[in-house]
């Protein structure tokens, strides 16, 4: 092959031009094939293209079903559970649900209601939720906030005490040897809680100390005491940082035990004689005590307010704003004072207590606290059921 004179085929060898169009079909070949494999690989990306906008669809679509059925729980919570499991969001399984109702956006009235609920399905999620509480460790004050703030306890109190209940169990499961019994728990924490009401709110005057504190909280223990130790810590902790409770409208815990107690100057009329005297007066433990100092450490009389009513009545020897303590019998009251020539306790002798506030809007202030103190509040039966089954269990 001579290359001088520049490429003639007709110089070509037959070896060498067989060679050539070999060469050549092979390019022709692995052209197309490249081309074949390009458009394959645009069929391809345009495929997944179509792909990622389906996901992306299908996601967003899932994404906004999800937010409905939040939405669907918080107005109602059983339709809003009913509704993620039938759109496939949500397996009908007690874990699961639970689990659910950690997320975000999720109303903690609307949990507080769903876990409540007396349905089977219901029971076992509020096990599962409250079985997913990390409690191990905790200080019982620590743990009680955690609990609490995971949701809101309803108003009602056969749905609080099942709630308060689990979380004894929880808590006594994790934390084995501080507490005899899962009562002595459920009793502290309430006391727990009041303790906050009375420490936090800014109507209690007369704060509970320490001592106070564990004088409430004695034989609690199956009977015996719980050390002092626990109970200042307990104690220190609520001091310094009062509960957080979520937020909400009314008819529940925070009515409960956060409504304030009330204290302030009322005129009392006497028993016998009939002159008034003006005394200190604590609304506390269901009952009614009057002091003749704020700073009186002894009261100078208690009436318990069971079984009584309160009423407003007219005004009694040109004293205003009048309003009266009475028995459904015409019976001296059921109450105690401190005699003060002797000094001992004795009992009361009003048939009818009267009192007179300062204005018109005290006499209602006074009346409607003392109300709620009369009518009846399940929950503060129920400590008193476990009180009384721990009292009687021998020890
Ligand atoms: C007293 O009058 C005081 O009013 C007492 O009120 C009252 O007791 C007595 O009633 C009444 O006789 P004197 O101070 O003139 O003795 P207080 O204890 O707040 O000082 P009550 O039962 O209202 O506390 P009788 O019923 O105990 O006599």
């Amino acid at each position: 092959m001579k290359m001088d004179k520049g490429f003639d085929i007709n110089d070509l060898t037959d070896d060498e031009r067989m060679l050539l169009d070999k060469i050549r079909r092979r390019k022709e070949k692995l052209i197309e094939e490249i081309q074949l494999l390009q458009s394959e690989i645009s069929g391809i990306s345009e495929e997944m293209d179509g792909m990622d906008v389906a996901e992306d669809r299908k996601e967003s679509s899932r994404e906004k079903k999800l937010v409905d059925g939040k939405k669907k729980f918080n107005v109602n919570p059983d339709e809003g559970i009913t509704y993620l499991i039938d759109q496939g969001l949500l397996e009908r399984n007690c874990e699961e649900v639970a689990k659910f109702l950690y997320s975000d956006g999720l109303n903690k009235t609307a949990i507080g209601d769903y876990l409540g609920e007396r349905e089977p399905f219901n029971l076992d999620v509020l096990n599962a939720f409250v079985g997913m509480q990390e409690l191990r460790g905790m200080l019982i004050v620590s743990a009680l906030r955690q609990f609490l703030w995971s949701f809101r306890l309803p108003g009602e109190g056969q749905k609080i005490d099942r709630m308060m209940e689990k979380f004894a169990e929880r808590y006594c499961e994790l934390n084995p040897g501080i507490f005899t019994t899962t009562d002595t728990c459920y009793i502290l924490s309430y006391a727990i809680i009041m303790l906050n009401t009375t420490l936090h709110n800014a109507n209690v005057k007369m704060k509970t100390g320490i001592d106070q504190f564990v004088s409430m909280n004695r034989g609690i223990n199956n009977g015996g005491d719980l050390p002092r130790d626990l109970l200042e810590e307990i104690f220190d902790s609520i001091k310094k940082e009062p509960f957080k409770i979520p937020e909400d409208d009314g008819n529940d815990l925070n009515n409960t035990f956060f409504n304030p107690d009330k204290e302030g100057w009322l005129w009392k009329q006497g028993g016998r004689y009939r002159n008034w005297k003006r005394r200190w007066f604590i609304l506390a433990d269901k009952c009614l005590y009057y002091f003749e100092y704020t700073t009186d450490k002894e009261p100078r009389g208690i009436i318990p307010l069971e079984s009584l009513s309160v009423r407003e009545c007219a005004e009694v020897q040109s004293r205003p704003h009048c309003f009266e303590l009475f028995g459904l019998n015409a019976e001296v009251i059921k109450a105690c004072k401190t005699d003060k020539k002797t000094g001992k306790v004795i009992e009361g002798r009003h048939n009818v207590y009267k009192m007179s506030a300062a204005t018109g809007k005290e006499m209602d202030d006074w009346m409607r606290s003392i109300n709620s103190y009369i009518s009846h509040n399940p929950v503060y039966d129920m400590v008193h059921v476990k009180r009384q089954k721990i009292k009687h269990t021998g020890y």
